[in-house]
């Protein structure tokens, strides 16, 4: 992951593109809506990002893998009536760049719960349901198990971690 822009000296410890739904705020149960999010795992925090979350480029852009980044603005550019690479890869840049110092929302996992959600929370495949010292609840999905088991793993390791704090 890249460093967070608000702390860059500090890097992130996991991050990646997953679907996220709040079920509860404060206490109060929410609608579901479901969205492609970027998410970044730093120190408690995990932090979901604004917009663009189901971008591939931006997603390949954000975890500086330049060489897929490229690949999909080609690809993008190809399918254009009007290419204009140079351009687009500036502005594809900057568009992406901007987007990193603005976190959609952010929970706090000191105190927090993690656990397999039940079939009656969702009907989806692997979805995690993570409870907060607030009164938060998310549902939080990959289609790709091994991506969500890791976020399992990694999230009870934070949780276990900042229990106490
Ligand atoms: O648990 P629910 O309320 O049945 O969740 C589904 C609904 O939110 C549904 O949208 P509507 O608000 O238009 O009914 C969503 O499209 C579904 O994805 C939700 O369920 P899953 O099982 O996918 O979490």
């Amino acid at each position: 992951c890249p460093s967070s822009p608000k702390h860059p000296s500090t890097p992130s410890e996991k991050c990646g593109v997953l679907n996220v739904t709040k079920i509860t705020e404060n206490g109060k149960k929410l609608r579901k809506n479901w969205t492609s999010s970027w998410t970044v795992l730093q120190g408690s925090s995990l932090l979901f990002a604004k917009g663009q979350g189901a971008s591939t480029s931006w997603s390949y852009y954000r975890s500086g893998s330049i060489p897929e980044l490229l690949l999909t603005l080609l690809s993008s550019w190809k399918r254009s009536v009007k290419p204009r690479p140079a351009v687009s890869y500036v502005t594809a840049v900057a568009k992406f760049g901007s987007n990193q110092s603005k976190p959609e929302f952010t929970v706090d996992l000191r105190g927090a719960s993690v656990e397999w959600a039940s079939k009656e929370k969702s009907s989806k495949k692997h979805v995690i349901e993570l409870k907060t010292r607030q009164g938060m609840e998310l549902l939080i999905q990959s289609e790709i198990d091994s991506v969500i088991n890791d976020w399992y793993r990694a999230l009870m390791e934070t949780i276990n971690t900042h229990a106490w704090e």
